[in-house]
């Protein structure tokens, strides 16, 4: 089965932070566990470089848009790859490809009768580039998100008739109850589809930085427009093929605060220009990144860059999803990630690690013992499979984890209640001990396959000192002993203060 998830696609208008991160990392996990299954993954992210979001920058910088694009872009580039994001392709919205089939798709939703010449009267805010409804408007006309004041804007332009898709919308809604989730996210767009939709501006006329208006030259395309079609173009020019046919419908991780866009023009354009509906998406909540105390020994976790230079990216990834229940906000600090750090990577996981193969290495010369695996535990493992597939089914991204970790903690009371170092003292132990040291590897060895899309890189080095070749999920059946495994350096180093 084809698997096709996207990230937003973030504004060339300042650098990556944390928060564009931190979408990055959710697709990529759910496109790591997908290839897992075997299933046919494409997975993309990229930047939105059009409209006023990037103009007005570029002009306070005394830039062309263009060479802001090209300055941060790549910056974005670079921030995707060193969280680990597995991306198959990179979008830019300035790319010929993307805005190629961008007018092709906005001339068929023209063609097929949606659009239509008007004079918007109403309230615009150039750093979200939204237009604002009355109930939507902060105290004082503001923008409720970035507390700017609003002008009243009158403007001629091209409008795509959103109210004609208000049934098929609910109809959508109401077929698909996961179409939207989590369900609070859902709820809230259906309320906004169900309190009437009012028709969109399709065009601005007063913006030269945009894609073109086929049809009428002195406009360009609204940038949400072009922004949310990239999802479907990067399929037409990614590869020498078109990929379309193969990937499309797509799988959406996005932040709360564009859900309207995605939750509702989004579909309604798609039915528009002909196009199968998205799969579904998943709307994350914000990271809380305001207030936080400076650590001595990590100084602004808030630079992702920064923290995966000290500590890896798999250790930012896992204090991400731990910390914060994907979908809700929370706070993240530095004093957080450090006890997570510790307790949980460096203590639970790296040590369960280290002493697995510390012991196999000193009690049976490097080689896995051929047993059977402890009833008990075998019990406590069964089904854990099935559980994790069904919650990333769903991008339950932080559930999934709390499952896995639930078995890590597992084998650490296992070790305690086995004292594999008192059974290597008895010389007649020597059938528990075999027990004991195969239960361990092979279980060490399926929650680091359960791990993988989490902790990718720790996974990968994990997997290899365990004599696994192989990180397909269809690996996850029980597997005799025999293997020779290798001793590994502290997989999370204590953090030196
Ligand atoms: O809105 N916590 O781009 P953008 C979690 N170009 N996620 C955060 C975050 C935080 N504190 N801050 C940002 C745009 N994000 C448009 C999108 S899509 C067709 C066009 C993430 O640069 C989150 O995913 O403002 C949010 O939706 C996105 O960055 C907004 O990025």
């Amino acid at each position: 089965m084809a698997f096709y998830v996207t990230t937003p696609i973030y504004y060339v208008n300042g650098e990556p932070h944390l928060g564009h991160a931190y979408s990055d990392m959710a697709a990529d996990v759910l496109a790591r566990h997908m290839r897992q299954r075997g299933e046919d993954v494409f997975f993309l992210t990229g930047t939105d470089e059009f409209g006023e979001p990037v103009a007005q920058q570029a002009e306070r910088e005394g830039v062309t848009p263009r060479e802001l694009g090209d300055r941060l872009a790549p910056r974005f580039q670079e921030m995707a790859a060193k969280v680990g994001a597995s991306n198959d392709f990179f979008i830019r919205t300035t790319d010929e490809g993307h805005m190629r089939r961008v007018q092709e798709v906005v001339q068929r939703v023209y063609d097929n009768g949606h659009v239509y010449e008007g004079t918007y009267e109403g309230w615009y805010c150039p750093r979200c580039a939204d237009f604002k409804t009355e109930s939507e408007l902060g105290e004082g006309n503001t923008c409720p998100i970035h507390k700017i004041e609003l002008t009243r804007e009158t403007e001629q332009n091209w409008f795509f008739a959103l109210s004609k898709f208000q049934e098929r919308l609910e109809r959508l809604y109401e077929e698909r109850p996961d179409f939207v989730a989590p369900d609070f996210r859902r709820n809230e767009a259906l309320s906004f589809i169900k309190g009437g939709l009012q028709d969109v501006s399709l065009s601005r006329p007063n913006l030269k930085w945009g894609v073109p208006v086929p049809w009428d030259a002195d406009q360009v395309i609204y940038v949400w427009f072009d922004a949310l079609l990239n999802y479907y173009t990067a399929l037409g020019y990614a590869r020498d093929e078109d990929l379309t046919d193969r990937f499309w419908p797509a799988f959406h991780v996005i932040g709360k605060d564009i859900l309207k866009f995605h939750a509702v023009y989004w579909p309604a354009f798609l039915m528009a220009a002909e196009i199968e509906v998205p799969r579904g998406m998943f709307i994350h909540g914000y990271l809380l990144m305001g207030e936080h105390k400076m650590s001595k020994s990590l100084g602004n976790v808030l630079d992702p860059f920064e923290v995966i230079e000290r500590f890896g990216s798999d250790a930012l990834r896992f204090y991400c999803f731990r910390e914060v229940s994907f979908g809700r906000d929370g706070q993240i600090s530095t004093a957080g990630f450090e006890q997570r750090y510790e307790t949980e990577l460096a203590n639970d996981y790296g040590n369960l690690a280290s002493r697995t193969l510390a012991m196999i290495d000193r009690y049976r010369g490097a080689v896995v013992p051929e047993a059977e695996p402890a009833p008990d535990l075998a019990a406590d493992f069964d089904g854990a499979e099935e559980r994790v597939r069904a919650l990333l089914d769903g991008a339950r991204i932080s559930q999934a984890l709390d499952e896995v970790w639930g078995l890590v903690r597992r084998l650490n009371r296992y070790v305690e209640e086995t004292r594999p170092w008192d059974l290597a003292k008895d010389g007649a132990a020597a059938g528990p001990l075999d027990t004991a040291l195969y239960s361990l590897a092979e279980g060490l060895r399926v929650v680091t396959l359960l791990l993988l899309p989490f902790l990718p890189d720790t996974a990968e080095k994990l997997l290899a000192a365990l004599g696994e070749e192989d990180q397909d999920l269809s690996r996850l059946g029980a597997r005799g002993g025999g293997q020779k495994v290798e001793r590994l350096p502290p997989l999370f180093p204590k953090i030196e203060t």
